[in-house]
């Protein structure tokens, strides 16, 4: 196992690889440095086929992360961000083809609301707190949030969001859908774990191939995304997978996928 400095990966359980965001002393705030342990992580996760199908991204009891490092970025002016590595790092974490969950609690802000944002289902404790509050420093989001806000909660809210900096709560973000799940927040890691060892019991080739058909629908007219699953249905139908699926139902017991 990789030693990290701003991220702790455990060793996987049950098919499900924990990562945790690890900077207290700044609200887990999201240093290049993080972004490309992560990023890595990430890669390493993907490559293990057997040992890891889901990754849970968290962050402390308190907060999840509360947005881009501002010290970090106050440093850099036009040509250094334009230099940046963080798009790369952002741009590895978009494209991990498992599911990935994120478990929030406290303060999920900025470019960590972003990152909650790549995560494919987020699981909120109630307190939560959900925010985009670049405008408050001058500046707007710059890792997707005016893309992904909108698309998971529609115009009016993502706007009121990010033109005014305020926040909402788990409530209201799951009333929004922009998260999937609310519990107390003392349960959240233990519900998205067994959230996310349900997902780790499935097929990976099916998985994979839904999350990529479920992403694809953000990209594509309908016609090409109705295309794309029945093509990745097809697909399925070649799998060993599917057949232990459909014989372990007809012997009444529970399937044992290969991600063959
Ligand atoms: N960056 C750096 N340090 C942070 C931080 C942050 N985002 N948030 C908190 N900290 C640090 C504080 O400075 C403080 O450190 P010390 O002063 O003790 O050394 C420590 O964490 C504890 O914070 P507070 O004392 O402020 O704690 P409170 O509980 O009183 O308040 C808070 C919690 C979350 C409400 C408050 O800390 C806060 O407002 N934090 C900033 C939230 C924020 O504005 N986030 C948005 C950042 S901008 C891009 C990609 C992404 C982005 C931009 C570009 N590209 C790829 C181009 C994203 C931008 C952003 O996220």
């Amino acid at each position: 196992m990789m030693a990290y400095r701003d991220i702790q990966v455990d060793p996987p359980r049950n098919g499900v690889q924990l990562i945790r965001l690890n900077r207290p002393e700044a609200h887990n705030a999201l240093r290049t440095a993080l972004l490309g342990e992560l990023a890595e992580a990430l890669a390493a996760a993907a490559t293990v086929d057997e040992q890891v199908r889901v990754v849970l991204l968290s962050g402390s009891e308190k907060v999840f992360a509360a947005g881009a490092d501002i010290k970090e970025m106050a440093a850099l002016d036009a040509v250094g961000l334009w230099k940046d590595r963080r798009p790369q790092h952002w741009k590895a974490i978009r494209g991990f083809p498992k599911p990935l969950i994120a478990a929030v609690n406290g303060y999920c802000l900025g470019g960590g609301l972003e990152l909650a944002m790549h995560a494919d289902c987020i699981i909120a404790g109630e307190d939560a707190r959900f925010g985009q509050p670049e405008i408050n420093l001058g500046i707007i989001p710059g890792a997707g949030g005016t893309q992904r806000l909108v698309r998971a909660v529609g115009k009016s809210l993502a706007m009121k969001l990010i033109l005014s900096g305020e926040f909402i709560g788990a409530r209201e973000a799951l009333a929004a859908g922009l998260v999937a799940e609310v519990t107390q927040p003392e349960l959240t890691l233990k519900r998205a774990t067994a959230l996310a060892e349900t997902m780790a019991e499935k097929s990976p080739i099916a998985l994979r191939l839904a999350k990529e058909a479920i992403l694809a629908s953000f990209e594509t007219p309908l016609s090409q995304g109705l295309e794309l699953e029945r093509k990745a249905f097809l697909f399925l139908a070649a799998s060993a997978d599917r057949r232990e699926g459909i014989e372990a139902f007809l012997e009444k017991r529970p399937p044992k996928f290969t991600g063959q």
